[in-house]
């Protein structure tokens, strides 16, 4: 084990021994105690911060009546939309006004370790009732989110169930897009109750093919699991479901003009949902997955993202009426997701129709005859396996055999050098979707259950179940790298694995 993963290790006990006291710095090379103000990692000044995000419980209102509490960042929900440049750095203070250890996330950025926001990769929590100051150097440009980084568990008020989610924009230093208006959406459930068995909707996503010897693997497993009397493992459902922190029908309508293109910027700040979006009669020219611009952009009739992916896709207002965008799910549309867009002179009640059948599949977004990425470096082959209800009733989840520690101090697994060229090959043997995420680093697409999908690239790719795919990325910013399951779930159960430089 590296000394880095030894002083993390020590300095994760100690946070978890002394919450509260001053936070202690992971990377004292000498050991001392250093208090948080004085040593934070990236600190730097007295003066005001470019940004402060406060967290705090509030109140929340996501329609008359339907009020919850919700740990937020500075007590709204979403958290402010963050405009930054790119390239140009920035002082952010965070201040943790919760009872709670925390970590903010730049999902999606390319920043160091100790300011990335995950314990796991060493950065110091946010203490309670503390705070910290990093600087931020904002890339690459596009749609970045933030979110806390803590584990949940079996505690549906922490982690991405509660309101720490909000919106990074990092604007391009030449902004190519042609449009009128850009509109940001993020989509989020609250209210979460435990229920047994998912309703996880599986048939939208192509190419649809099982792999036969994950799929008989994961049934068996699953099939042996129940015959010992094992309920199925704990699932995570919603009360309510909101757009921008509103349920349906009670935030401020999106109000266009004929003739308008609409940039919307869609966000799945969901703690362990899939979701879809789509607005009756428009289809939606998507420019960019995750922030980063796609090869090919090319018009859908309507969107899905996996809990932590982002849209970027132009809407021509072309189709004059009162219409409900909204998830193509009955149940969670009428149960609040989804938004009114209402054009210039419409009267009555919003329309939902149903978008015509279609499959998603990243491979549109790709450029047909890519020519096929390098050879990797080194291959990575990843195996991922549930086991049905093996951690007090929740599903464990296995890397190559392995669950992540629930006390987060797992040993990275993975070695990197810099600048070389990875490929990861997962293999899901489990039904379940799993949106796999890479922190610090941008991966390219190679390909989704067998077929090319070159030239995309993204942060967060939803993995089949029953199927592979393989994803290259370059060991081009070293550190202690924290691969996951976004499904929070999953990640609190084991879904991790920690990559390191050597
Ligand atoms: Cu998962």
């Amino acid at each position: 084990m590296t000394k880095s993963v030894e002083s993390r290790r020590e300095f994760l006990k100690l946070v978890s021994a002394t919450a509260g006291a001053a936070l202690l710095s992971p990377h004292a090379a000498t050991g001392a105690v250093r208090t948080y103000a004085q040593d934070s990692p990236g600190s730097t000044g007295n003066g005001p911060a470019d940004h402060v995000l406060r967290i705090k419980i509030v109140p929340v209102e996501l329609a008359p009546n339907r009020i919850v509490s919700l740990t937020t960042y500075n007590g709204q929900f979403p958290g402010p939309l963050v405009r930054l440049k790119e390239d140009q750095a920035v002082t952010i203070d965070l201040h943790n006004d919760t009872d709670s250890p925390e970590q903010l996330h730049w999902h999606g950025q390319l920043v160091p370790s100790d300011i990335d926001g995950s314990a796991e990769e060493g950065t110091p929590f946010v203490p309670p009732h503390g705070q910290r100051r990093i600087v931020l150097t904002p890339r690459p440009a596009g749609v970045r989110f933030y979110h806390t980084h803590v584990r949940a568990g079996a505690n549906l008020s922490a982690g991405m169930y509660g309101g720490q989610v909000g919106i990074v924009y990092v604007e391009p230093k030449q902004d190519a897009g042609r449009y009128d208006r850009e509109v940001f959406l993020l989509l989020k459930e609250f209210e979460p109750t435990y229920s047994r068995g998912g309703d996880m909707a599986m048939d939208f996503m192509a190419p649809a093919a099982h792999d036969k010897n994950l799929e008989s693997q994961g049934e068996s497993a699953m099939k042996a699991s129940l015959a010992k009397g094992t309920p199925h493992g704990f699932e995570v459902g919603y009360g309510s479901f909101t757009i921008n922190g509103k349920m349906r029908g009670h935030g401020e309508p999106i109000r266009v003009k004929q003739g308008q293109r609409i940039l919307f910027h869609v966000v799945n700040g969901s703690a362990t949902e899939i979701r879809s979006l789509a607005l009756p009669g428009h289809t939606f020219r998507v420019l960019a997955l995750d922030g980063n611009p796609v090869p090919n952009p090319a018009s859908v009739p309507v969107l899905w993202l996996g809990t932590g992916e982002r849209i970027s896709a132009i809407v021509e207002m072309n189709h004059p009426g009162n219409w409900t965008m909204g998830d193509v799910g009955d149940d969670d549309r009428q149960h609040g997701m989804g938004i009114v867009v209402e054009y210039a002179g419409s009267t009555g009640k919003p329309q939902w129709t149903p978008p015509r059948a279609f499959r998603w599949n990243y491979a549109h977004f790709a450029k047909p005859g890519t020519p096929a990425p390098p050879d990797p470096d080194e291959t990575f082959e990843m195996l991922f396996e549930k086991q049905n209800a093996a951690d007090e009733g929740f599903n464990r989840w296995t890397i190559n055999g392995t669950a992540f520690p629930n006390d987060g101090m797992g040993s990275p697994t993975y070695h990197l050098k810099e600048g070389k060229r990875y490929r990861l090959k997962m293999r899901n043997a489990s039904d379940d979707i799993h949106p796999i995420h890479l922190h610090r680093h941008i991966f390219e697409v190679v390909s989704i259950g067998g077929k090319p999908a070159g030239g995309i690239r993204k942060d967060v790719l939803m993995l089949g179940g029953y199927q592979s795919a393989e994803v290259d990325f370059v060991a081009d910013n070293p550190g202690l790298t924290l691969f996951h399951c976004h499904q929070q779930l999953h990640m609190d159960y084991g879904f991790m694995s920690l990559f390191e430089y050597v």
